[in-house]
């Protein structure tokens, strides 16, 4: 087992080690105190979309539990918490009306963390999208993006005087091509017109976003969080090759080609670019403002091939078997070299400003066994990818932190309370916590942060 103290000597004093989570996978009270609905809700209160039609009415109770919780971050020894934001609880309908309640949660929340020297990172959309906003479109409709830019300013309003760093998004490739194209994610749609609106839409939203963070909190850090691919051909044929930078345009440069470049990727415009919407006079310049900082959420590799079928839509491409047997539980091939030279492409594709690995994590579905769980495969993919990180460092990649995905179990979108991603398990009948094998080594690494001189908070 890799010591967590030597481990701990490849990373500098200061850098960061948190846990994450998200509002709709752990906080339930989905009725309390003014929230509403958002898309989540009504895609998993309809049959046939979530396993087992689970929803995220109770979760973690983390609503009613968050003391308990912030107190368990505490006494892991972690000095930084990643957590969303529900805009359901802000503005309810989307537009109009301001819920109070719901800005004094997170207010309590945040506070809360800054008693406990915690350092408060908040990403401001992680998927659950008020309901009320699909009666014009959702994320197709320009609208949105009004929309979230001025929920963004009401947040950043009340709660920016005690932030450490602001993510406008979570994976917008999940919000647009897994729920608009793929149809596995709310609101469910299967459509490559909807999603490509979706997919400027988010974009554009994303830059108003930071326009609106600029101007209600100019001293908070202003970030972005992307689940790139690691895109790795099925063979080196060049039907394949060719494949795999299709499917990097259509996976990746069409998040970080405009937000990091003012521009979408060439050979996804010219096969798709007339079916977008309609890309205004300054849309570009907006979404392509500088960050302060882009995290990183990286699980697993895509391995794709040629798609031959005459007349495949873009990107043309299919899934190729994975290299290496090792799977999580939810069936991801574990391969820790590709979180290397993921962002080893990355830097070298675009000019990237300071990285956290804002998620990574495993799925591993281990069971209590005499109050103890003993999760060691979780225990060794943190390992393995944390020796990463440490030789991305040594590289010279501004690595500046590392946020463990999940803080503890929770609601798996599509797929429930089956899979399991905490390092603490979480018993849902009785909401008990307990700190898993993982946990503790990572709390064991995580303690010795920050370092030396380096003060947290
Ligand atoms: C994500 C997600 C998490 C998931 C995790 C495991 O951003 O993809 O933030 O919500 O639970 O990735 O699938």
């Amino acid at each position: 087992m890799i010591d967590p103290k030597r481990l701990a000597e490849r990373f500098p004093g200061d850098f960061v080690f948190g846990v994450a989570t998200a509002s709709f996978q752990i906080e339930g009270a989905s009725k309390a105190d003014g929230r509403k609905p958002s898309i989540w809700d009504a895609f998993s209160n309809m049959p046939g979309r979530v396993f087992g039609r689970q929803n995220g009415d109770v979760a973690c109770d983390h609503y009613h539990r968050w003391e308990q919780d912030l107190d368990l971050i505490k006494e892991m020894g972690v000095s930084a918490y990643r957590f969303s934001i529900a805009w359901p609880r802000i503005i309810p309908e989307g537009t109009g009306r301001i819920n109070e309640k719901g800005l004094d949660f997170y207010d309590k929340l945040i506070d809360g963390l800054k008693d406990r020297g915690i350092k408060a990172f908040a990403t401001l959309y992680h998927w659950d999208l008020p309901l009320a906003l699909m009666g014009d479109g959702g994320w197709t409709a320009r609208s949105t993006t009004y929309a979230f830019q001025r929920y963004a300013k009401v947040v950043m309003a009340r709660l920016g005087d005690r932030l450490d760093a602001v993510a406008t998004f979570n994976e917008p490739w999940c919000s647009v091509w897994l729920s608009h194209l793929y149809g596995v994610h709310a609101p469910g749609e299967r459509n490559m017109d909807a999603a490509l609106h979706a997919l400027h839409y988010t974009n554009l939203a994303h830059g108003l976003g930071v326009d609106a963070i600029r101007q209600a909190a100019p001293q908070v850090p202003v970030g972005l969080v992307l689940n790139a691919h690691e895109i790795i051909p099925g063979s080196e044929s060049e039907a394949d090759c060719a494949a795999a930078e299709r499917a990097f345009q259509f996976h990746n440069g069409v998040f970080f080609g405009p937000v990091f470049k003012g521009e979408y990727p060439a050979d996804f415009l010219s096969a798709l670019g007339e079916r977008m919407p309609d890309i205004k006079d300054g849309d570009m310049e907006v979404i392509s403002q500088k960050l302060d900082w882009w995290g990183l959420n990286y699980y697993t590799p895509m391995r794709v091939a040629d798609d031959p079928t005459s007349g495949a839509e873009f990107p043309a491409t299919v899934d190729a078997p994975p290299v290496s047997k090792v799977k999580t539980d939810i069936g991801w091939e574990v391969c820790a070299p590709a979180l290397k030279s993921l962002v080893e492409t990355l830097y070298d594709r675009y000019d990237l400003p300071a990285c956290y690995i804002t998620e990574n994590g495993a799925c591993y579905n281990t069971e209590v066994e005499n109050g103890e769980v003993d999760d060691q495969p979780r225990l060794d993919y943190y390992a393995e990818h944390l020796g990463v990180v440490a030789d991305l460092i040594r590289e010279g990649f501004p690595m500046r932190g590392y946020f463990a995905w999940s803080l503890m179990d929770n609601f798996e979108w599509a797929e429930g309370y089956r899979m399991r991603f905490g390092l603490v398990y979480v018993d849902y009948e009785t909401q008990e916590r307990i700190i898993k094998k993982s946990g503790r080594w990572y709390s064991a690494l995580a303690s010795q942060f920050p370092k030396g001189n380096f003060k947290a908070g």
